[in-house]
């Protein structure tokens, strides 16, 4: 039998009955539509969801980019076992989709997209905000999602949306291929009716089944591990999304192998584990890095291996080391010229671990990365611990927000300083590694705020700690409102330095003075208040060329407030955790203004990541900033040796 609908009508209806399986436990897939209404969707997707009020709950949002980063929080909260649907109008309102879904695409994170787009008819072409291309006319500027989209397709006929609509749920649900997928439904199309199968509409469950490796791959791998002498396993976002956490300390506990993460895979083993070495790479605890310049084995356990967690190449010294890769993404598996267990991480994980029978690590090699992950512990007390600086140290707010976090409470954040300090800093408690996010596939200013949304829409029982910076906040306020109109409950941790302090120093090491990282007033780029329009520079002590640090006016505590969302003032730490204690207590977003000290950075550990400096230059800092950098590269290595 069948029923005639429109193709909003019965797209929203597949979406409301998709659901998803794995290990026996069956849940909804979609958990609503986030939306913004234009011409393009207004009276397609729009007249579908008020239609069915009960299919797919709707949450109005206030900027585009914004609500596919809410998908995204709480995708990753809900380890790609769910997230939402993002509908947006043509034009515009598609186009602000294009960095929410390259975060989502980046990150691996399934997120469901459906831009309105031009007519398929062409009558009224070119209608509102259509882009008319000279040389092609099938393109639209929905065609900008292709790239960032793991799956794109344009229903240009209505039948067309039954055999796209379930490649979209294919690909969403496929921990390998997950990403941002991309539906555009031309504004005519999306309200013509056609006659619809009743199975398109009756509920479907995609079971996402763990793919155990190649038992010869695992015999090599195995192989590798008991010739090793000094291995070491670097945990990614895959052994979190996998629920691979106790099977991870189940196997470091068997073979004495000790552990560090990437971004996304940071908590993925316990912080207090004797064994856990925290962050490793460019923005890494020494105590990781030491035992990865040594490493002669390196197993990655769901990492794409980004730059940051190979310190561009230079983290992994041993000229003889080797990597396996525990990935269920082949383009994953086969990087660095590691050996591919092509595999779900928690199945890999227990059948490397009965593979390995009672084998361990060479017992000098545990006990010293035991020793460097308790000596660590310790550095970390001492560089969190409060101090009465006016303004605060970062690290000392990192230390604050850790505590009021404890067990339970998730942190959030994305772009700064921020993140390469609460990699280091962070003690992560949670048993399922739930507790630490930070977004640094992207690392997109602007993530945090709608990215706490989506974690506490997923875990509405946790406690969402968001730590933006000024930059990061003014990059994305906007969903404050969203949160305040359904009463979200968020503590947002905002930290103003006044500027950009991580690109500053950046500035600063590769020679360029931190210019242009520092807020001042237009045609005053030197602050000396003569509107000369000298450069924006800015050095810590305030010698430099320009010597004035002064800060333009803002008070983004006041525009926090202006939006909807309690505002508390904290001075030093003890104001600090006292607002944090309040903070607790209240409902909706609460925003916690502290001032930071832009200077007053983490202690470094000589990790380096490649960031190109000019090859000449008049300036002597720049040059010799390219010297340095040239005997940087120096330790950048190859990994092209097969195991
Ligand atoms: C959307 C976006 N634009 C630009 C960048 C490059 N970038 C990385 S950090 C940063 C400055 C962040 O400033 P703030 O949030 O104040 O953090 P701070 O560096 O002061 O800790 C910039 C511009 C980015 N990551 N994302
Ligand atoms: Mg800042």
């Amino acid at each position: 039998m069948s029923e005639r609908l429109t193709v909003a009508q019965a797209l929203v209806r597949f979406l409301a009955v998709q659901e998803i399986e794995r290990d026996g436990e069956r849940s909804r897939f979609f958990a609503g539509a986030l939306g913004i209404f234009g011409h393009g969707n207004v009276a397609g997707i729009g007249q579908a969801l008020a239609q069915y009020p009960g299919a797919l709950p709707f949450q109005p949002a206030r900027n585009e980019q914004a609500m596919v980063h809410i998908a995204s929080g709480y995708a990753r909260q809900r380890n790609r076992l769910a997230t939402w649907v993002c509908t947006s109008s043509v034009g515009p309102g598609a186009t602000n989709m294009v960095t929410g879904a390259a975060l989502a695409t980046v990150n691996r994170l399934p997120v469901l997209l459906l831009p309105g787009d031009t007519f398929a008819t062409r009558r009224p072409h070119p209608v509102l905000q259509q882009l008319e291309v000279a040389h092609d006319g099938t393109i639209s500027v929905n065609d900008c999602l292709r790239p960032v989209s793991r799956y794109f397709d344009r229903v240009s006929r209505a039948e067309q949306l039954i055999p796209v609509a379930l490649e979209a749920m294919r690909v969403l649900t496929d921990p390998a291929e997950t990403g941002a997928v991309t539906v555009a439904l031309p504004e005519d199309v999306a309200v013509e009716a056609f006659e619809v199968p009743d199975e398109f509409l009756e509920p479907r469950v995609w079971t996402v089944y763990r793919r155990p490796p190649a038992p010869d791959a695992l015999a090599r791998a195995a192989a590798l591990l008991r010739a090793a002498e000094r291995p070491l396993l670097v945990a990614g976002g895959g052994v979190i999304y996998s629920g691979a956490t106790a099977a991870l300390q189940e196997f470091v506990d068997q073979t004495g192998i000790p552990v560090c993460e990437t971004q996304a895979g940071r908590g993925a083993l316990r912080s207090d584990h004797p064994l856990a070495l925290g962050a490793v790479g460019a923005t890494g605890t020494p105590a990781a890095n030491r035992l990865a310049r040594d490493a002669d084995l390196v197993v990655g356990v769901g990492t794409r291996w980004s730059d940051f967690t190979t310190a561009s190449k230079s983290a992994f010294q041993d000229p003889a080391v080797r990597f396996v890769n525990i990935n269920v993404a082949s383009i994953d598996a086969v990087k660095h010229s590691g050996l591919a267990l092509e595999a779900d991480a928690r199945v890999a994980l227990d059948a490397l671990r009965v593979e390995l029978g009672g084998h361990r690590a060479p017992s000098s090699w545990t006990a010293a990365a035991s020793a460097e992950a308790l000596a660590y512990a310790d550095a970390v007390r001492q560089i969190v611990a409060p101090g009465d600086e006016r303004p605060m140290r970062q690290a000392s707010v990192i230390g604050a927000v850790n505590d009021a976090a404890g067990e339970r409470g998730v942190v959030v954040c994305a772009a700064g300083s921020l993140p390469g300090d609460l990699h280091k800093l962070w003690r992560a408690r949670d048993p399922d590694g739930k507790g630490y996010h930070v977004e640094y596939g992207y690392s997109c200013m602007g993530y945090e705020i709608p990215g706490g949304i989506g974690v506490r829409l997923a875990a509405p029982d946790r406690e969402v700690f968001v730590m933006v910076g000024d930059g990061s906040y003014m990059m994305g306020p906007t969903e404050l409102a969203t949160a305040v109109a359904e009463r979200i409950h968020l503590v947002i941790v905002l930290l103003d330095n006044h500027g950009f302090a991580s690109i500053g120093a950046l500035s600063r090491s590769l020679g360029s003075a931190g210019f242009g990282t520092i807020y001042r007033r237009s045609g005053d780029g030197d602050g000396d208040g003569d509107g000369d329009g000298g450069v924006a520079l800015d050095a810590p002590d305030g010698s430099g060329p320009a010597g004035v640090t002064e800060a333009l006016p803002i008070d983004l505590a006041a525009n926090a407030e202006s939006l909807g969302a309690t505002v508390l003032r904290a001075g030093d730490v003890d104001e600090l955790r006292a607002a944090l204690a309040r903070a607790r207590d209240l409902s909706g977003p609460v925003v916690i203004a502290v001032e930071t000290d832009r200077y007053a950075g983490v202690p470094g550990d000589e990790s380096w990541w490649d960031v190109p400096v000019a090859e000449v230059s008049e300036v002597p800092a720049v040059a010799a900033a390219r010297e340095q950098y040239e005997r940087d590269r120096g330790r950048q290595r190859s990994y092209l040796s097969p195991p």
